[in-house]
């Protein structure tokens, strides 16, 4: 009796698309943009198991994308889009608190197959590199706290469905205390059990109370018997041939720690593209020690033979790497001392390079994350652990660096507590000091001590007035003309060694030089990519010369306006007082 059809429309897709007949489904059920997505997501897996025989048809199941071969939201990497408004006030409800939970799209994630595919998204030479013949065998280990059980199953799933079995010894969940709403623990525990009892090899345990993503982890490491550790967060798709580039490096030295192409998930559609592998980023830190990417230096990509060959990363992002187990012991693993979140992950970075090893970066192995614009669980009130965490890592392995960290954060380093162990651990290895750190591994880095030029940037025509890169409420980034404070802040430059007039992590960048290059246009203050263009600069006698050979001048009938024009020598409203840095003291 088939008198029913399913219809699957998505709306997004060209018309040809949707109303392509795939099969009729043999019970009577149309299923629509009313129906729950429960109902709609069966609905699909049904038509999807009965291939051949059944029919998909075309209301938009999710408002979304539906794969046309195989029907699923969100498969291939494909993105969902809700159309929130067009919910029922029960489903908007769901909706709302998906996100207001998660701080990602649950709607969706629930949506999506927790073993979709994705598209093959290695380069093609990735498929030819001969991995080394003993791979060692590895424990995936994911730590979590209230995570979404979609998203965390489909973490797991990932693994399994894309790991050589006998690469993957097994997975380790570790529920670092999820507490809340519908993950009561009682309810996830129960769940999660049911839901991994029939796969093979996944383990879970539990913390006894909330110990943060530093301490979770480390209760993985210490039950996980693979040869290598690869940590996971719980919210990650590991794509077709991750593995494998994970584990060569170490098959050949064991202290290497190798980090994947950390694709991102959108924390709204779940869409998945890969990065091109031309395209990748290396890791590097600020002076607040916050991680950053930059673009991979050239010298490594001239050290380099094949584009699928490691790139060496000054530092690691923090969620998803592997690391040989026994060297992982060694360093001491993690700092114990670090609570909930943050620290970690350059205090690992910092003592891989230190101590004798190196951080790579596998261009053949992509694995998805969902970015979140917000963290979603409970932080202590009392306490700042991102603080604390990295005063404790900056104090063991910054030697006089820290300095510029303490610097910004008004040398005020609260209760850190004891970190004579970790200093312990880097006497008995014998690592390196920071400064060959940075000398070998990251050149690049803006050390705030090594500029040319420091200070505020004076007018000499009005010699209250000052250069000042405050960003304006409706999000203008020109630099302006403003009275000298003498408190630093927005009116305190730096040149760098590379000719850069840094403020932190932002640059005087002018883009109007080349093409229109009569008409005077605006510098503004925008992320420094230190590959100098744009950002490029000379001071030489009092005048702001940029690499376009303009100059900055400041407006003779305001005291605001700043722009670039032709520059003359006699010129005042172009000449500036900045200091001269004499040593390397400050
Ligand atoms: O108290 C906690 N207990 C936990 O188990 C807090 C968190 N967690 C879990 C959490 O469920 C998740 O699985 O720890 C994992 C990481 O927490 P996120 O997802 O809130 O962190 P993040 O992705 O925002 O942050 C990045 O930096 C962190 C610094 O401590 C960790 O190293 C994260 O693993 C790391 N994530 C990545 O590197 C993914 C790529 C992001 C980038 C850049
Ligand atoms: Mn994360």
């Amino acid at each position: 009796n088939n008198d029913m059809q399913i219809n699957v429309v998505d709306r997004t897709a060209p018309p040809s698309l949707v109303d392509r007949i795939i099969g009729v489904l043999p019970f009577k059920t149309k299923v629509d943009n009313d129906h729950p997505p429960e109902e709609r997501l069966r609905a699909v897996e049904q038509a999807r198991n009965m291939s051949g025989q059944v029919q998909v048809v075309a209301p938009d199941m999710n408002n979304g994308h539906n794969d046309p071969k195989t029907g699923g939201p969100g498969e291939m990497g494909n993105p969902v889009r809700i159309d929130k408004d067009k919910l029922s006030k029960e489903e908007r409800k769901k909706y709302d608190d998906g996100w207001q939970n998660n701080a990602f799209n649950q709607y969706v994630s629930d949506m999506i197959s927790l073993r979709r595919n994705l598209a093959d998204i290695r380069d093609p030479e990735c498929k030819k590199v001969d991995f080394h013949p003993n791979l060692p065998d590895t424990s995936v280990i994911i730590i979590f706290h209230n995570e979404a059980r979609s998203a965390l199953l489909r973490t797991v799933w990932s693994v399994i469905d894309r790991s050589p079995p006998h690469l993957l010894k097994e997975v380790i969940l570790v529920d670092d205390f999820s507490d809340k709403g519908a993950l009561s623990v009682i309810h996830l525990k129960q769940a999660l059990d049911d839901d991994i009892k029939s796969i093979k090899n996944v383990r879970l345990v539990r913390t006894d109370k909330r110990e943060g993503l530093i301490r979770a982890r480390l209760k993985g490491a210490v039950v996980a018997k693979g040869k290598v550790l690869i940590f996971l967060d719980s919210h990650c798709e590991c794509a077709e041939g991750w593995l494998e580039p994970l584990l060569d490096p170490i098959a050949r030295n064991p202290k290497v720690a190798v980090v994947p192409l950390i694709e991102i998930i959108d924390d709204s559609t779940f869409q998945l593209i890969g990065t091109p592998i031309q395209n990748i980023q290396v890791g590097g830190f600020d002076w607040n020690l916050i991680f950053n990417w930059h673009v991979t230096p050239e010298r490594e990509m001239k050290r380099r033979q094949k584009k699928t060959d490691p790139i060496r990363s000054p530092t690691m992002a923090g969620g998803l790497f592997a690391i040989d187990r026994d060297w992982f012991d060694q360093l001491g693993m993690y700092d114990p001392g670090m609570d909930i979140w943050g620290g970690e992950n350059l205090e690992l970075s910092f003592k891989v390079w230190q101590c004798g090893g190196e951080l790579l970066c596998a261009p053949c192995s992509h694995v998805g994350h969902i970015f979140r614009k917000r963290s979603p669980y409970q932080w202590p009130s009392n306490v700042n652990v991102v603080k604390k965490n990295t005063v404790r890592l900056a104090e063991v392995w910054l030697d006089d660096y820290k300095k510029y960290y303490y610097e910004r954060i008004s040398n005020n380093l609260g209760d850190y507590g004891d970190v004579s162990d970790r200093i312990k651990i880097r006497e008995r290895l014998q690592c390196k000091s920071f400064k060959w750190f940075l000398e070998n591994v990251y050149p690049e880095q803006f050390i705030p001590g090594e500029s040319l030029y420091f200070g505020e940037i004076r007018s000499r025509a009005k010699t209250s007035v000052c250069i000042d890169s405050q960003e304006l409420e409706d999000g203008d980034k020109s630099i302006i003309g403003y009275p000298c404070h003498g408190q630093g802040g927005n009116q305190y430059f730096l040149m760098s060694k590379t000719f850069e007039i840094r403020r932190e992590e932002k640059c005087l960048d002018y883009a109007g030089g080349q093409g229109e290059l009569k008409k005077p246009g605006k510098v503004v203050s925008f992320s420094c990519h230190s590959m100098q263009g744009n950002q490029m600069w000379k001071y030489e006698d009092d005048m702001l010369r940029h690499a376009s050979g303009f100059c900055i001048e400041l407006s003779q009938g305001n005291d605001k306006d700043v722009f670039m024009s032709s520059c003359e020598a006699t010129n005042q409203y172009q000449k500036w007082f900045w200091k001269k840095r004499l040593n390397n003291s400050t």
